[in-house]
Order: structure tokens, then sequence, then C-alpha cells
């Protein structure tokens, strides 16, 4: 049994739509998440964390809107963003980057650009030619001592899988998804105009459980 750490059912929706075997089922855990500027130790501290509680094997589930005008925020705070400013507010701020006429907008150049990207994470405390560690080297020392003060686990062993997809962002459109979906365009279809096939064939999500499903498949 898999079990898919998160506390957003619409992201088990989504890997179960695209795993498709009734084999994994929502573990509702609020890992504790590091800040980083990047999801990957994020997700890999996350996926230790919930083994350690779990005792089963895990994915865990990071992922953030990055917008290219923004220098990437809000990236691996997207979470927080969503529940403070909220997406609309997030979607005018990505907008206001926006200094292409719009009749020169296309997703490659065209403005508010932006990607989605996830990070899943796999530990079932076996050892397996791991990711490497994605922790900051400078902050080795730290980072153990942290893990230390949580059960000394640092060490085992984590699988990373990434997917991006690229869009721009726009007026929210479409009832569909979650979070960010309505102002994610991707050639000319926002995500939440998407049923969850056609999200998975395109999506961050998607990307990255097409990556873990074949490596899994091997396990
Ligand atoms: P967990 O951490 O418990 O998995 P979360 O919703 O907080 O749940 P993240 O930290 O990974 O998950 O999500 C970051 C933010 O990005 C959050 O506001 C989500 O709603 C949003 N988000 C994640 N995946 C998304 C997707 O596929 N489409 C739209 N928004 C998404």
């Amino acid at each position: 049994m898999l079990r898919y750490v998160t506390t957003n059912s619409g992201k088990v929706r989504e890997a179960r739509e695209y795993l498709d075997d009734g084999s994994v089922t929502q573990l509702e855990f609020d890992y504790a998440e590091v800040q980083a500027p990047t999801l990957e130790p994020i997700a890999a501290r996350g996926a230790r964390e919930a083994y350690r509680h779990a005792d089963e094997p895990v994915l865990v589930d990071d992922a953030g809107l990055f917008v290219d005008g923004l220098d990437g925020f809000p990236g691996p705070y997207s979470a927080y963003v969503e529940e403070t400013l909220g997406t609309e507010r997030v979607g005018e701020l990505a907008r206001g980057t926006d200094t292409t006429p719009r009749d020169e907008a296309d997703e490659a150049t065209g403005p508010a650009r932006a990607a989605f990207r996830c990070v899943l994470a796999y530990c079932d405390g076996d050892p397996f030619d791991a990711s490497p560690d994605p922790v900051d080297r400078g902050d080795r020392a730290a980072a153990a001592a942290a893990d230390d003060e949580n059960g000394a686990a640092g060490g085992l062993p984590v699988k990373l899988f990434e997917g991006v997809v690229r869009g721009r962002i726009v007026e929210p459109r479409g009832d569909g998804g979650f979070g960010y979906d309505p102002i994610f365009e991707h050639d000319g279809t926002t995500l939440a105009e998407m049923n969850a096939e056609e999200k998975n064939a395109i999506s961050h999500r998607g990307r990255a459980l097409a990556k873990f499903a074949e490596w899994y498949a091997t396990r």
C-alpha cells in the first residue's frame, strides 16, 4: 500500500486518476515544511518525516507556482500566499509584470509567464539508488541536527521526481481543479477548464507521476 501524503484532496484525486490501481490511499499528515528556496529539500524532509510517522511506503507531493516576472515568487511559499493574498491577488501581481502588448503574447515569450512545479518524494525505509540529497551542503550540520531532534532518521534514502509545466497567468477562468488552476493557462486553456485526465496529461503533477510510476513499476 502506498500512502500519498497530503492534506489536499485535489492532489489525491489527480494521483488516483493517474496511478489508477486502487492501491493509493491518502495520508493526511501535515509534515513540517522547512524554509527553502526550492521544493526538493522540503519534499525530501517531508518524506522522511512521513515515513517515520506511517512506517509504510510514502509519497510526498510538494508543488508551487513560480512567476517569472516575480523572480519565482510565490514558489515554495505558494500555500501560505494562497491563504493570505489569495489566487486573484497573485494573478493581479503576476499580470502587473506584463509589459508585452497583448497581441504579442505567446506562451513561450509572452506576458506573465510562469511555471508550475511538482516534486514527488518517495521513501519506504529500504536502501535504493536515491536522488542526491538535496539538502544544502552548507547547511548540512544544521540539517543533521534538526533530523536528530526529530528522531535521527536524516539518512533515510529518498527518491525525487520532478514535473514542470509552463504557461502564463490570466484572469481566472473555469471551475475545475483547485488552488491556482483558474489563473494558470497552458495552450489557451486554464487548468481549471480541464478535467483531471486532461490536466494530468500536461500538468506538473502528471509529469512527475509519470516518472514515478515508471520507476515504481520496477520496485
Ligand atoms: P499539502 O502540503 O498537504 O500537500 P498543500 O495544498 O499545502 O497541501 P503544497 O504546499 O504543495 O500543498 O501547495 C502549494 C500551493 O500550490 C497550494 O496553495 C496549492 O493549492 C497550490 N497547488 C498545488 N498544486 C496545484 C495544482 O496542481 N494546481 C493549482 N494549484 C496547486
